[in-house]
């Protein structure tokens, strides 16, 4: 009796050890200092089979060729050109000289295994004035060149109708975006893309990032057209782009989905806000509002009712009164154009880099009227003991990405959501070995897994930004985001392969995280020798 104790005690012990031991192996981590257990380890597990791996682009930061060809101007050309904007004055007029390397680039993205890319076109590579009466055939050539070979590689284009680069034309003309005029001028040349790229291309984005575009264009003016006039233009320009979006989405359904058969969404991006007290409802009410005035801003509209959210509407016409001014500086949509908006994204494209802690506000504060100045008004940082990128904005913090899109699955009842960037900048060094860009692709695709496997988040597919290092935008060539390095002082615009690449060609290859279990195995075989030889013991008392 009293072996028959010891031998179930053996038993209990071991199973006991086991389980410890085998606790200790299951828990890797990609960061140190984001190590927490249930929130950090890696996750094993693959993506849906139908999961689309793709990696990013935009005209400007890589084609070249600015004035080439019959294309026209677009303020980011003049904007560079002006000086005193871009880091060293920097331009794009050559970039990676993606327009004549083109057959290059989707090389190296066969090599990868990727069978999908997000480029986009050049509004005035095609309609040089912005017009729609001055197509340029030679434009509308290359980006058929593009698509062509994309496809002859087994790779799906997802295009971005507009990443930016604005035809100056209309700036000039009538303040771009400034003016409702542009809706006009945005669905004729969405039309002539339907029309000309339609019949291979299935997958559209018709705008890349409009928060960007409204606070960073006309707000801060950091980028081009570099206007800073914060308090009501940002609002006036993201109601254009918004009208714009939906204007070009009944366009595709009305006239060419039927035929062509393929998706029309838009782009947003955000920093996940983490309540810094998850228990404080103060905090939780300050994540909020924080989402609600970045992604909300457009994802409001156009995917949950037609207007902005209410608590953008209330906030601002509030702190407008507390300003002075007789209405608020968020203008509204009317009835019919709520109704035209609501529900003109087949999906959702999210473009995310970071993540901040917020606290509720202390007071409304009137002073600066503006996005910035007054109207969000949640406290936010990034923690110092987070990793640093090259860019001041950008710090990894990987299990932001899947509360983002655990967020955006539950707000916006579950659509189909699709990561269209994410990616970190490092500095402008010659290192091919890029540890830190690894760190970043492993632990932030393992966190989309998460919220795809263990929330249900309804994610088809994540787009590494970027393929090849290109133009930053302000910070010119002085920040890298490429899988791939490329050599700015050579005329040439030589391309290498970094080991992110290799890392990223593996996942896809894998389709997710595989575990090598050598070390469990050694774990499991240990554990069957010494069961098999508990239960001779058992058997022989
Ligand atoms: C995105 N921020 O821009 C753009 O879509 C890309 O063209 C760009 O190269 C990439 O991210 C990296 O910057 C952002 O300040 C620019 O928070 C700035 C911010 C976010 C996104």
């Amino acid at each position: 009796m009293a072996c028959k104790m010891t031998a179930v005690a053996c038993v209990l012990t071991y199973f006991a050890l086991s389980l410890y031991f085998g606790s200790c192996y299951s828990a890797e981590y990609v960061y140190d200092v984001f190590n927490d257990e249930d929130r950090d380890a890696l996750y094993y597990d693959t993506f849906p089979d139908d999961f689309k791996w793709s990696s990013a682009t935009s005209s400007y930061q890589i084609e070249g060729a600015w004035n080439e060809d019959g294309k026209g101007p677009s303020i980011w050309d003049t904007f560079c050109h002006e000086g005193g904007h871009v880091y060293e004055n920097h331009t794009g007029d050559v970039a990676c000289d993606s327009y004549h390397k083109y057959k290059e680039d989707i090389a190296l993205m066969a090599n990868l295994g990727l069978k999908n890319y997000r480029f986009s076109i050049a509004w005035s590579r095609v309609l040089p004035t912005g017009k729609i009466d001055s197509v340029n055939e030679d434009g509308i050539a290359y980006y058929n060149n593009v698509i062509d070979e994309l496809l002859d590689n087994g790779i799906d284009p997802m295009v971005t109708l507009y990443h930016w680069d604005l035809p100056q034309g209309l700036h000039d003309d009538y303040g771009g975006w400034m003016n409702e005029s542009i809706i006009n001028d945005f669905n004729d040349y969405a039309k002539l893309c339907f029309e000309r790229f339609g019949d291979r291309v299935k997958f559209w984005i018709t705008f890349n990032e409009p928060w960007i575009v409204a606070l960073l264009g006309y707000e801060s003016g950091v980028f081009a057209p570099g206007i800073n006039e914060p308090g009501t233009i940002p609002y006036v320009v993201g109601h254009n782009l918004i009208k714009s979006h939906a204007e070009a989405w009944h366009t595709y359904d009305d006239q060419f989905r039927s035929v062509q058969k393929g998706v029309i969404g838009i782009t947003l991006n955000s920093d996940w806000s983490e309540p810094h007290d998850r228990k404080n409802y103060k905090h939780i009410f300050a994540s909020e509002r924080a989402m609600q005035f970045s992604l909300g801003w457009f994802g409001h509209p156009i995917y949950k009712n037609g207007d902005y959210p209410e608590i953008m509407k209330t906030k601002i016409a509030e702190i407008s009164a507390g300003q002075g001014l007789p209405q608020s500086r968020l203008p509204e949509f009317t009835e019919e154009e709520k109704v035209f908006i609501n529900h003109t994204g087949d999906f959702f494209g999210l473009n995310h880099y970071s993540t901040n802690y917020v606290v509720n506000p202390t007071n409304e504060n009137y002073e600066l009227p503006g996005y910035w100045g007054s109207d969000v008004n949640v406290p936010s940082w990034k923690e110092e003991s987070w990793p640093q990128s090259a860019s001041s904005w950008l710090k990894p913090v990987p299990w932001g990405i899947r509360q983002i899109l655990v967020w955006i699955h539950n707000e916006y009842d579950g659509i189909d959501s699709y990561v269209t960037e994410n990616g970190v900048s490092t500095h402008d060094v010659y290192d091919l070995s890029d540890e830190e860009r690894m760190k970043y692709y492993k632990s932030y695709i393992n966190e989309v897994l998460k919220a795809i496997k263990l929330d249900g988040a309804n994610c088809k597919g994540y787009t590494a930004w970027s393929l090849l290092d290109n133009f930053e935008w302000a910070a010119g060539y002085s920040e890298r985001f490429g899988m791939h390095y490329v050599d700015f002082s050579d005329d040439d615009r030589p391309r290498e392969v970094k080991d992110s690449a290799k890392l990223y060609a593996d996942i896809i290859a894998d389709n997710g995280f595989i575990e090598d279990n050598t070390s469990r195995s050694l774990v499991v075989e240990g554990s069957v020798l010494l069961t098999a030889f508990v239960v001779i013991i058992v058997n022989t008392l």
